[in-house]
Formats: C-alpha cells, sequence, structure tokens
C-alpha cells in the first residue's frame, strides 16, 4: 500500500486515476479547485475511508505545500490543469500560472516534504505538428499553443529536478484520451465526448473536412492504469514516455466503430475543416512499455462501448 497525493483528482483522467488506486488499496489524497473538475466525478471515491479531499488551488502558493506536508505521499500524481488548448490561446496568463506555475509549485512542495516520486500529465501537443509518424520521444518538439508550451517547460523543469535529487520523475505524453465522464461543454472536447453527445441527442455528428484525418485514441482506463504504474511500481527510473496505443484511427472509421459499439445508425455532417488542425497524429508507445511495462489494453471498439 502506498499514499498517493492527486491533483486535479475531480477531473476526467484524475478521477479514474484515484478509483483504480483506490481498487488497488492504496491511499490517495486528492486535490481540485472544480474550476472544471466536478464533485460528482468522486462519488464513489468519497464514500471510500482510504480517500481523503482537499478543495485548494495547486497554483497558488503554499497550498499544495500544507497539503503534502500534512499527507506526506509517496509519490505525487499532478493532473491538475488547464485542459482547452483554445483557452489558453485566450488566456495565456492564466495558461502560466496552471499549467506552469503550478508544476514550478509542485515540483518545491515535493522536493520540500521528501516526496521520493512525481508523475506528470504532459500532452502530444508537445511536438506540434512533426509529420515523421509515429511520434518518439526523441523528436523535435515544435508546441503551436501556449498549452503546449507550458507543458514542455513544465517536462524540462521535472527532469531537471530528477538530476539533481532523489525524486524518480515521469512525464506522460498524453495522447487523445476518451471514456466516460469526459465532459463535451464545449466545442473543442474532446471528439468522441462531441459525438456521444450529439448522439444522445438524436443529432448527427459533425465530421471537419473529409474525415480522413487520423488520431491515436486511448482509454482513460489505460491512462489510469500508466499513471498508477509510474507512481507505485519498483525499479523504475526517471523518464518521459508517450502514453498512446500506437494505433491509428480515422474520424471516419470513428464515426462507424461508434455507430456499431451503440448499435445505431450514426448520420453525419461534414462541414470545412478546422483551422489549425493536425492531419495526422499517432504515438509510438515502445518506450512506455520499456520503461514502464505499459500496454494499452481496451480495444477501440471495447471502449466505444462503455461510453
Ligand atoms: C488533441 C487534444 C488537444 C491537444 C492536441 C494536440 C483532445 C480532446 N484534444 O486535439 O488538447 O493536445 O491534440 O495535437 O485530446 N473533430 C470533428 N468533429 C467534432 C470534433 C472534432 O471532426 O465534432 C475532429 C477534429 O477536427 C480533429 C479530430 O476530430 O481532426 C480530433 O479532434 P479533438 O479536438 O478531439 O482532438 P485534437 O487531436 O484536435
Amino acid at each position: 500500500m502506498a499514499k498517493i497525493l492527486v491533483t486535479g483528482a475531480a477531473g476526467f483522467i484524475g478521477s479514474h486515476t484515484v478509483d483504480l488506486l483506490l481498487r488497488q488499496g492504496h491511499a490517495v489524497c486528492g486535490v481540485d479547485n472544480f474550476r472544471t473538475g466536478k464533485a460528482a466525478n468522486l462519488a464513489a471515491a468519497m464514500a471510500q475511508r482510504t480517500f481523503q479531499f482537499h478543495e485548494q488551488d495547486c497554483a497558488v502558493p503554499g497550498n499544495l505545500s500544507g497539503t503534502v506536508r500534512g499527507f506526506a505521499p509517496d509519490a505525487i500524481i499532478h493532473l491538475a490543469a488547464m485542459v482547452s488548448v483554445p483557452e489558453s490561446i485566450a488566456n495565456p496568463a492564466e495558461n502560466d500560472r496552471l499549467n506552469f506555475q503550478a508544476t514550478r509549485l509542485m515540483a518545491e512542495a515535493a522536493l520540500a516534504h521528501g516526496v521520493r516520486r512525481v508523475v506528470f500529465a504532459s500532452s502530444a501537443a508537445v511536438y506540434g505538428a512533426n509529420p515523421n509518424l509515429p511520434l518518439v520521444e526523441a523528436a523535435t518538439c515544435n508546441p503551436l499553443s501556449p498549452y503546449g508550451t507550458a507543458k514542455l517547460d513544465s517536462e524540462r523543469i521535472l527532469m531537471e529536478l530528477s538530476q539533481a535529487q532523489a525524486v524518480t520523475v515521469r512525464c506522460h505524453r498524453y495522447f487523445n484520451v476518451y471514456g466516460p465522464r469526459q465532459d463535451p461543454a464545449s466545442p473543442y472536447s474532446g471528439v468522441i465526448s462531441l459525438f456521444r453527445d450529439r448522439l444522445s441527442r438524436d443529432k448527427a455528428v459533425i465530421i471537419h473536412g473529409d474525415g480522413e484525418q487520423t488520431r491515436d485514441f486511448i482509454h482513460v482506463q489505460d491512462v489510469a492504469l500508466a499513471n498508477a504504474i509510474a507512481a507505485t511500481a519498483a525499479n523504475i527510473s526517471s523518464g518521459i514516455a508517450n502514453i498512446c496505443t500506437g494505433r491509428s484511427t480515422s474520424l471516419t472509421a470513428l464515426h462507424a466503430a461508434l455507430g456499431q459499439a451503440l448499435g445505431k445508425k450514426l448520420a453525419a455532417q461534414h462541414g470545412p475543416a478546422r483551422e489549425g488542425d493536425i492531419r495526422h497524429s499517432l504515438g509510438s508507445p515502445e518506450k512506455a512499455r520499456k520503461e514502464l511495462g505499459f500496454a494499452a489494453q481496451v480495444r477501440l471498439q471495447d471502449g466505444l462501448c462503455s461510453l
């Protein structure tokens, strides 16, 4: 049994990570300010004796440090973030505060209170529009948004920390994550959450462009598994790795697979291609397999049935 502190605990990825850690028998302390996270996502966790929760903003100096001192975790999984790329463009100062300064404060808190392991939610957004697929971690990073830049800068300070101190740092570059509890509230929400939402309202899904763009879709259960391994497994060294499936799916194929999974004929309308869209995105899962023993388990067809 380990003690794990999860920031962004009430979010989409955070709440699944908390649920998995509790199922595995760990003691978990969750932190969230409910900026985008929802209390309902933690309903099951709140009923567990091995879970405690603190409503706080990690980007306010002193907050996280106090919680880390009190809980004395073996590991911190830092998922709290501004999750919207368009919002990071509209409000770069808030992006810097939430996606970079909060990482710095988390690292300082870990160091000050002897936390030996840190897991960080990075993103495939750090690569930008690199056409050399599948993307490997050594590829040139050229982020196209303040969001991607803050994630890359956060990786850099955390890897520096791991080199200077006895802290093991794992940076996870998540690809396109989908699954239950993903919020379809904005037009920039994950495409699978938007398709699911349109379907539940008997509306046609909207495909931007010709539908031949491709993504590497990974189920949130697999992302939670990667987080749990990185936070708790023995004999792990510091490093950066893609968290992806290595499988490429076009939007047209996704549309067909979702209709099949839900047993419904899904109408689709094609609109113009979305400005700034990357045509193809695919990660190599090899480094995560070698360094963490992680391989995605959920096949897209099964994952779509879980929605
Ligand atoms: C993902 C991440 C984003 C950032 C980016 C970096 C998600 C939700 N977003 O953006 O945070 O890391 O990668 O590259 O993981 N689409 C439609 N119809 C819709 C909605 C979307 O056709 O109703 C298309 C969209 O134009 C794109 C694809 O679906 O070609 C995936 O869109 P997305 O917003 O789910 O994810 P992405 O890869 O643009």
